[in-house]
């Protein structure tokens, strides 16, 4: 008897969100084609924790491959294809900004050119970002918002943003673009401010090390959403009638210091700031110890200083509402980070 299971392809599989989403898709009986980068340095970790490695087929795949692409479309035909590979860390982008391109603009270019030719059924969901407002025009941001970005990863996931839009209206394609912004959890690579934080706090609350934590700017904000929510978006838009474009949001908006005293709480730390700008330092006033501490090195070039979303469509037209709030969201990933380390 034929498989009558939907098949998801899903690029990105190894990292927070793909673990969300396969997660998600198996409850709901998909067939699940995890896609990975050969080589990339953080394997199969998230899925394992997740409890869902031996239930994904997983396939190569390269964003800069379209031979590969090609292939993988004709082949399995999928009926959605979820898009979560890209050089996600902003910060790398000015290093990398040629890579970040191809990879995050050109890259998307491909999966559409091979959707088009092999498998003009595939429902297409594309990972957008927050990063696109940028310099923001308006506050809070909508889908109707100017776009103003100041990375070349903003600027890389533009042009795939209007790649969706416009295989969309050329050639019919079912291409969905979630304008997500910044989302997290206990998956979240460290490298990201909230789980370096929340990282940190707990080699610091555990006795693993004594040095403070070292931040660049902590007074630009975020409008910080739980990832496991956040996915659930991800197959409503490819469930919906017709394709089309969503901020997927919180609607409230923190400081990174914030996040830091949030997160610190949960530690026992009762943070006092002193100096300013290159030189600030928190301190915890039970034990006069110095937690964090401003190193410019972390720094960008050009920073989004506050990204506030509104996310009234997705409510209106899809029934989605963010569940998890910042206060539950920095107590649930600093408790997994101390349980981690006790472990
Ligand atoms: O956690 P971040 O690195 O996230 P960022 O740059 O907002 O990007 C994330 O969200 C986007 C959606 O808006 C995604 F598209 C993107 O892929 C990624 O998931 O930095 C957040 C803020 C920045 O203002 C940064 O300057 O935290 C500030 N920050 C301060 N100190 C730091 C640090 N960021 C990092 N990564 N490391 C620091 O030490």
């Amino acid at each position: 008897m034929a498989d009558s299971k939907k098949i998801a392809m899903i690029s990105g599989i190894t990292g927070q969100d793909g673990g969300y989403l396969a997660k998600f898709l198996l409850e709901k009986n998909y067939r699940v084609l995890g896609l990975y980068r050969r080589g990339a340095t953080d394997t199969f970790s998230k899925l394992k924790e997740h409890g869902i490695f031996e239930q994904i087929e997983l396939l190569d795949f390269d964003l800069l491959e379209l031979s590969n692409i090609c292939r993988l479309l004709k082949k399995h035909q999928p009926d959605e294809f979820y898009n979560l590979a890209a050089q996600s860390f902003v910060a790398a982008s000015w290093e990398e900004p040629i890579y970040t391109a191809q990879a995050d603009g050109m890259g998307v270019l491909y999966i559409l050119e091979a959707i088009r030719e092999f498998s003009p059924k595939t429902r297409f969901y594309q990972a957008s970002t927050s990063e696109m407002f940028g310099k923001v025009q308006e506050i809070p941001q909508t889908e109707k918002t100017p776009f103003y970005p100041r990375s070349p990863y903003g600027v890389a996931k533009l042009m795939a943003h209007w790649a969706c839009v416009n295989y969309s209206e050329s050639f019919n394609v079912f291409a969905c673009s979630g304008i997500l912004f910044n989302h997290e959890s206990p998956m979240r690579g460290k490298e990201f401010v909230t789980r370096k934080i929340t990282s940190h706090f707990a080699r610091i609350y555990t006795g693993k090390t004594g040095e403070p934590l070292e931040l660049g700017n902590l007074n630009s904000k975020r409008d910080w959403g739980y990832a496991g929510d956040y996915v659930e978006m991800m197959w409503k838009m490819l469930q919906h009638t017709t394709p089309d474009t969503y901020v997927i949001s919180t609607g409230e908006t923190h400081s990174i210091r914030e996040f830091v005293e949030e997160a610190g709480k949960h530690c026992g730390f009762d943070l006092q700031w002193q100096g300013s700008e290159d030189s600030e330092t928190g301190t915890d006033k039970k034990t006069g110890k110095v937690v964090v501490k401003v190193n410019p090195k972390f720094y960008r070039p050009a920073e989004v200083d506050v990204l506030i979303g509104n996310p009234e469509k997705a409510k209106k037209v899809l029934g989605w509402n963010a569940k998890v709030d910042f206060k539950s969201l920095c107590r649930m990933m600093m408790l997994a980070d101390i349980e981690r380390e006790k472990k």
